[in-house]
């Protein structure tokens, strides 16, 4: 499977070069597409020396901060044009362990459509998080999967594994979520086409450098989306 690992980033001067080189150690075989807001920091030009260094390594830079959502739309439609058999997607801070690709690329040539790294299944946590972000996460996974009726214990995880047919059979350019609810929809679209979801354990560490881009407007679309999503199936049900 050609492989591309898709790494969104706003200001991660200070993980970026390192995680380049974990990212290549891990995974070998599998090609890095950065995609950048311009960060203020200079993260894509870090970027593109590890690039120039270790190859296969693509930088897309973008005119400014416009969201999770907005980045993985355009890195996603990027490897589609590319022809990759298998889009990764993971944070760039270290909070996601590379060392868990290879599991996930197993995992979709054993038939999964799409592979999530789960904080919430067994084996699964979070560590060092701050208690608010941990009950956060925890219930409004929770409130997620009951309201959407989602047979996911992470919609919000956005370290996951797809199969690029079955990404590309739900056209994520056409989601409108900005933040993390992108990566709900994106499951909540996935499960309505008949994808093949499993969930894969992951042990989510807090970043030890850089800071959060996380903000309450994200969680209040997040809340916001997910109810709207929820009376919408009901609605139509009715
Ligand atoms: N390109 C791009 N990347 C982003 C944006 N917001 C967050 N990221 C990246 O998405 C990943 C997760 O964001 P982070 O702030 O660590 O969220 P947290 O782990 O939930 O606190 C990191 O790699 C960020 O650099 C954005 O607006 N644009
Ligand atoms: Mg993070």
């Amino acid at each position: 499977m050609r492989t591309v690992v898709v790494l969104p980033t706003y200001n991660e001067a200070e993980n970026i070069v390192g995680f380049l080189r974990a990212v290549r150690t891990a995974a070998p075989e599998a090609d890095v597409l950065v995609v950048d807001d311009n960060s203020p920091d200079g993260t894509a030009t870090l970027a593109e020396g590890v690039a120039a260094e270790l190859g296969r390594i693509k930088v897309l830079l973008r005119a400014g901060k416009a969201g999770l959502g907005a980045a993985y739309r355009h890195g996603f439609t990027t490897a589609f044009d590319e022809g990759y058999d298998a889009i990764v997607s993971m944070d760039s801070d270290f909070s996601h362990d590379p060392a868990v690709i290879p599991t996930m690329l197993q995992l979709l040539d054993d038939g999964a459509d799409a592979v999530i790294g789960s904080r919430y299944v067994p084996a699964g946590a979070t560590v060092d998080w701050p208690l608010r972000r941990r009950l956060l996460s925890r219930w409004g996974n929770k409130y997620t999967a009951a309201v959407l009726r989602l047979p996911v214990s992470d919609c919000t995880s956005g370290f996951r594994a797809y199969r690029a047919s079955a990404l590309k059979a739900i056209d994520p350019a056409s989601t409108t979520a900005e933040g993390y609810a992108f990566l709900t929809e994106l499951v909540r679209k996935l499960i309505a086409n008949g994808a093949k979801i499993v969930e894969t354990p992951i042990v989510f560490r807090d970043r030890q450098f850089g800071t959060s881009k996380m903000s309450g407007r994200i969680i209040a679309e997040s809340m916001l989306l997910v109810t709207k999503w929820g009376i919408f199936d009901r609605t139509k049900r009715h």
